[in-house]
């Protein structure tokens, strides 16, 4: 039986788009339910499909997961080749390391920058998030110090933790927040669209405001899998 992702809006809902993107990239086939964080039902699904109430959920036959890490986890467990987490152990304690510092923290970020995938890009004061933003800065720095040479994604391929941080490289776009180079590469969730490559990658030239590496996934993904239209503003949208 096919795994089904339940997810929000992609536009809005980060959390939702974390499981998302690592199932694109890591070419894991999967059947996707999309619930407009706006829908009047929205709770009564979620919590019809076993979850917490919260998008996202993955279904795999009996099993039931929803928190995105968790998902993320059981996919690494249930796909080894996948290549979620780094092989050596202290690569892979960091990586897990800095994906539960983003489940767990980050809150000032996520309220003054909202993700907002289509947004124009604007800068905004950094206010309350500024402490935030300057500890991802550390983050992403530590990582291209120490794991650099493996690769342009955070420890070389990209992998679980670079999932997690793939909505935060959304918001420093369009808030137009500079970090210290070299940033990590990342897929540029702004360009998304249907390119094939040999394995669901392809190299893009570098796009203005994203990481210098930039990659868009295919094929079966397209923009407007990702910029819906925007609806009445809800407030399971505030702090995604
Ligand atoms: N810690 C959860 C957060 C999930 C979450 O807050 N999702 C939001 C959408 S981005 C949601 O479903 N909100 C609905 C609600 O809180 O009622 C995770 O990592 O999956």
């Amino acid at each position: 039986m096919a795994l089904r992702l339940i997810i929000g809006n992609k536009n809005y809902s980060s959390w939702s788009l974390r499981p998302w993107l690592a199932m694109k990239v890591a070419g894991i086939a999967f059947e996707e339910t999309l619930i407009p964080l706006d829908a009047p039902d929205f709770k009564v699904r979620l919590v019809a499909s076993g979850g917490n109430g919260k998008v996202p959920v993955l279904i795999d036959g009996d099993t039931c997961v929803w928190e995105s890490l968790a998902i993320l986890e059981y996919l690494a467990e249930k796909f080894p080749l996948a290549g979620l987490w780094p092989q050596d152990m202290a690569a892979r304690a960091h990586a897990r390391a800095i994906a539960a510092e983003m489940h767990a923290g980050f809150a000032a970020l996520r309220r003054r920058l909202p993700m907002n995938v289509r947004r124009p890009v604007i800068a905004r004061a950094l206010d309350e998030a500024t402490a935030d933003v300057a500890r991802i800065d550390s983050i992403w720095s530590a990582c291209r110090a120490r794991f650099g040479a493996r690769g342009p994604f955070l420890y070389g391929a990209f992998g679980a933790a670079d999932a997690m941080y793939a909505p935060v490289v959304s918001r420093f776009r369009t808030y137009a927040v500079e970090v210290s180079p070299p940033p990590p590469a990342t897929i540029c969730v702004r360009t998304w669209s249907c390119r094939h490559g040999a394995n669901g990658l392809t190299p893009r030239a570098a796009n203005p405001g994203c990481a210098r590496t930039t990659r868009s996934i295919g094929p079966t993904c397209r923009e407007s899998d990702l910029v819906q239209p925007r609806r009445a503003s809800s407030s399971r949208n505030s702090g995604c």
